[in-house]
């Protein structure tokens, strides 16, 4: 099974990212590592942190002559700020003149909730584990997941579809989602720049107001044959998984798989998409982009995608599309209330250095999520110990389905 599993703390000495599970043979691609990483810093209304990191995975385990070899792949990313907190965030007790404590909860922060359960006095041990700078070492894992996935043809791209009240109004092809991740400058990642430019024009406004925005980001796997996930057990289904993996990124407060938000109010007829046969020459008759790219899967194709490419929690050939919403970033520079954890009194919450909009990374990170989960399960359906005799399950799968 593949796994993976992460540690480090947003101001200690690294991150560590440990994935196994994976089958030997996968080209590594540390460019490509990199450039993810570099992807997931990006993006307008970032905070002075993102100045301070330049985030790179050193691989430690599981990558010999430039490839898998089906053990576990440890991997650190140094934290550059850890200069500047060594003394305040000691492993051994330190002096406690010099830590840097949260004394008044931030309210939509992990802050509370965690100085309760965990017994603490300070808010410090739990947002340094709560932060999104997690989400570096997941990214780092996803990169891992994308490099078996390009081996079976499959791709995963995402976009920002929504800063604050800025929405992007048009329907945009695989081929655009796929150029946003291409980008060499990343300002909101929209697919769109007339959208891009009004996205701007939220984050200046809240950067203006000392508010903070939040948004919907999009991502999309491009090349996924149908069967993947299964309608046989609860937690074995394509969607929950894929909800379950948006839903636990840090700030992510909704999820949402194809057009589901706005099918619950529409009829039957005008959210479902219809079937057709394709001939048996199996020439793509669908005039969507995802049939006629992906008409090699099946000679069953559909010409819109509003299930966004799962029914039934399995995959059905079209491109999947799935949403992850955003709620605005809980550290304000213009704080709202809270209570002292010394005195008791009411007071502001804490501030400290913050980003104001994080749609675009949160993006990326989503990417890798998705990435390491449709990872798993075409593992647990194809298995293999090499990538050749994943590739070789593969094939005669798509040969099956091709045929039927
Ligand atoms: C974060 C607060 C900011 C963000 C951080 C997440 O960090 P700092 O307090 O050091 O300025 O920049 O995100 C990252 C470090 C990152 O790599 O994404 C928070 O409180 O969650």
């Amino acid at each position: 099974m593949l796994r993976f599993s992460t540690a480090g703390e947003s101001h200690g000495e690294a991150l560590v990212a440990l994935v196994s599970g994976l089958p030997a043979g996968i080209p590594f691609d540390q460019k490509f590592l990199d450039r993810e990483l570099w992807r997931r810093q990006q993006g307008y209304g970032r905070g002075g942190r993102m100045r301070i990191e330049q985030d790179r995975a050193h691989v430690l385990s599981g990558v010999r002559h430039g490839a898998t070899i089906g053990a576990p792949i440890a991997m650190t990313l140094a934290n550059k700020d850890w200069a500047n907190w060594e003394e305040l965030l000691p492993v051994d007790a330190g002096d406690p003149e010099k830590h840097k404590v949260v004394a008044s909860p931030r309210p939509g922060h992990a802050d509370l909730a965690g100085t309760l359960k965990y017994d603490f006095k300070d808010a410090r041990y739990v947002l340094e584990r709560a932060s999104a700078r997690e989400s570096a070492a997941r990214v780092a894992c996803g990169a891992l997941a994308k490099m078996l996935l390009r081996e079976l043809g499959i791709a995963v791209a995402s976009h920002v579809i929504r800063v604050g009240a800025a929405e992007l109004e048009r329907e945009v092809s695989w081929a655009e989602i796929a150029e946003v991740g291409e980008r060499t400058e990343v300002l909101l990642a929209c697919a769109d720049k007339e959208t891009e430019g009004r996205m701007k024009a939220q984050v200046d406004a809240a950067l203006r107001s000392g508010d903070t925005v939040g948004g919907v980001f999009e991502v999309m796997v491009h090349g996924l044959p149908p069967g993947i996930g299964t309608h046989v057990n609860w937690d074995e289904r394509l969607d929950g998984l894929l909800a379950q993996a948006l839903m636990s990124l840090q700030a992510v407060k909704a999820v949402e798989l194809g057009r589901g938000v706005t099918a619950a109010s529409s009829a039957g007829s005008a959210v479902h998409d219809a079937i057709r046969y394709a001939g048996p020459d199996g020439a793509a008759t669908g005039t969507s982009e995802t049939a006629a790219e992906n008409g090699s899967f099946t000679r069953f194709k559909r010409e819109r995608n509003n299930a966004g490419g799962v029914e039934g929690g399995m995959s059905n050939g079209e491109d999947v599309v799935v949403r992850g919403y955003l709620k605005p970033i809980s550290t304000l520079r213009k704080p709202l209330g809270s209570v002292s954890f010394a005195t008791r009194e009411e007071t502001k919450a804490s501030y400290e250095r913050s980003d104001v909009c994080v749609v675009p990374a949160a993006g990326v990170a989503g990417e890798a999520m998705v990435a390491l989960t449709v990872a798993r399960l075409v593992l647990e359906k194809f298995g293999g110990d090499s990538l050749k005799e994943l590739q070789r399950n593969y094939a005669g799968y798509r040969e099956q389905i091709r045929a039927f």
